[in-house]
């Protein structure tokens, strides 16, 4: 059974993984506009992941006893300036949901529930992999910079990260023999 508190900062953590969805689905759709089509494949990807992280919260809370509670979300950014605008404001976006996530797994410690401590873990190794990410991509295109056709072999290795990260998705989906 949840506690009053560790069940308001799980929807509290569902709300940040709603907003996540919402932000890089706007990112993707303005990618889409500027025919990156690379570029908004990995978001879409991305805005289905952090959907994923959401339900998979929504779940636990519920299956824990509690109630996950569908959040009312705030309209996120519709332009951006560039690509690497874009990735830059998601290694910042990542390395806040980073804290969020740390903070979760101190109220879980004052509580001493373990069990949703250690549901936490994989959101913590997650962060570590989304954050590692975020950050070469920065890198990525900081060496670019204004190069188009640099952003043109940019475009097309996301594209090809998004394919494989979809097939790697369809994989995981499948039954295990
Ligand atoms: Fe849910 O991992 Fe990013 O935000």
């Amino acid at each position: 059974m949840l506690s009053p508190q560790v069940s308001k900062a799980l929807n509290k953590q569902i709300e940040v993984e709603g907003y996540s969805s919402q932000y890089y689905l706007a990112m993707a759709s303005w990618a889409e506009t500027q025919g990156l089509n690379g570029v908004c494949a990995f978001l879409y990807n991305h805005a289905d992941e952090e959907r994923m992280h959401m339900l998979k919260l929504i779940k636990f809370v519920n299956e824990r006893g509690g109630h996950g509670l569908v959040p009312n979300l705030k309209q996120p950014p519709v332009t951006f300036k560039s690509v690497k605008t874009v990735f830059e404001e998601i290694l910042k976006h990542e390395i806040k949901v980073t804290s969020e996530i740390n903070s979760l797994v101190d109220a879980t410690l004052k509580e001493k529930d373990y069990t949703t401590h250690n549901f936490l873990q994989w959101y913590v190794s997650e962060q570590i992999e989304e954050e590692a990410l975020a950050r070469q991509i920065v890198d990525k295109l900081k060496l670019i910079g204004d190069d188009k056709s640099g952003i043109y072999f940019f475009d097309r290795d996301l594209e090809a990260l998004a394919k494989a990260g979809a097939a790697s998705g369809e994989e995981e989906k499948k039954p295990k023999k």
